[in-house]
């Protein structure tokens, strides 16, 4: 039997907001009837926001959010873990949002503490939506947001920064990013072939710490996706 993990933001859905209507229509009979568990970087919240309660409750066999670092089945969290956030590391990001070279207006709620994990954006997570692709197109050009998960790799050994989406970092404890994802299903699934479906398993991106786990184990295989389109035509539905 197949077991698939899928990631949400530009993978189930485009990033940041609600699953189409025409996917729905076509992937829900599919989950219903296959093993799926979905990896989000996002929280628990935001997933139940983009995603409608019907897939989340009984179309998943379990949902994995922030990272791993909660998972929740049939609505019931069952756990989660929480980050030990050093002064060094926050000072690290306020100097980053303080000299950013961007010169659109900035946002509040650039750090958001999520279970187990941080998520770091310059902009500001309270942007008007059309504010990422302005900043995205910028990070493009001048990587900055690289350059924060480029230091932080650097500097803090008990740490593990990737891109997130469009724009911001996302920031574990070492190991307790997506990977662990990977070693709970296996546990789960012993036998099974386990297939990942992300849009970020390049390295850097915030689904290539699971992609890169799932590849050194046997019977499994990563899918790289560009777009919800992609899944529909890998699953041929
Ligand atoms: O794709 C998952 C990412 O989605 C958001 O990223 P951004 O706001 O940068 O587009 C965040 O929720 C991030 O944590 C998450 O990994």
């Amino acid at each position: 039997m197949n077991i698939y993990i899928f990631d949400m933001d530009g993978t189930l859905t485009p990033a940041r907001q609600p699953m189409q209507p025409d996917f729905a229509r076509r992937f829900f009979p599919w989950v219903k009837s296959h093993i799926a568990y979905l990896a989000a970087g996002s929280n628990y919240e935001k997933i139940i926001e983009q995603i409608p309660g019907d897939a989340i409750g009984t179309g998943f066999s379990g949902v994995y959010s922030s990272m791993g670092n909660v998972f929740h089945q049939k609505g019931k969290e069952i756990y989660r873990h929480e980050i030990k956030l050093k002064k060094e590391l926050l000072q690290t990001l306020e100097r980053y949002r303080k000299n950013t070279a961007y010169i659109g207006k900035l946002y509040t709620n650039y750090l958001e503490l999520r279970p187990g994990m941080l998520n770091f954006s310059v902009l500001g997570r309270n942007c008007p939506f059309k504010e990422r692709a302005k900043y995205n197109e910028w990070d493009n050009l001048h990587q900055e947001r690289a350059a924060v998960v480029k230091e932080i790799n650097e500097k803090f050994p008990e740490y593990e920064a990737s891109l997130g989406g469009k724009i911001s970092v996302d920031i574990v404890m070492r190991g307790g990013g997506k990977e662990q994802i990977a070693a709970k299903i296996r546990e789960q699934h012993p036998q099974d072939k386990i297939i990942f479906l992300g849009d970020r398993t390049e390295p850097g991106g915030n689904d290539y710490a699971l992609a890169q786990a799932l590849r050194a184990m046997e019977n499994t295989e990563v899918i790289a996706v560009n777009s919800p389109e992609d899944v529909l035509k890998y699953l041929e539905i």
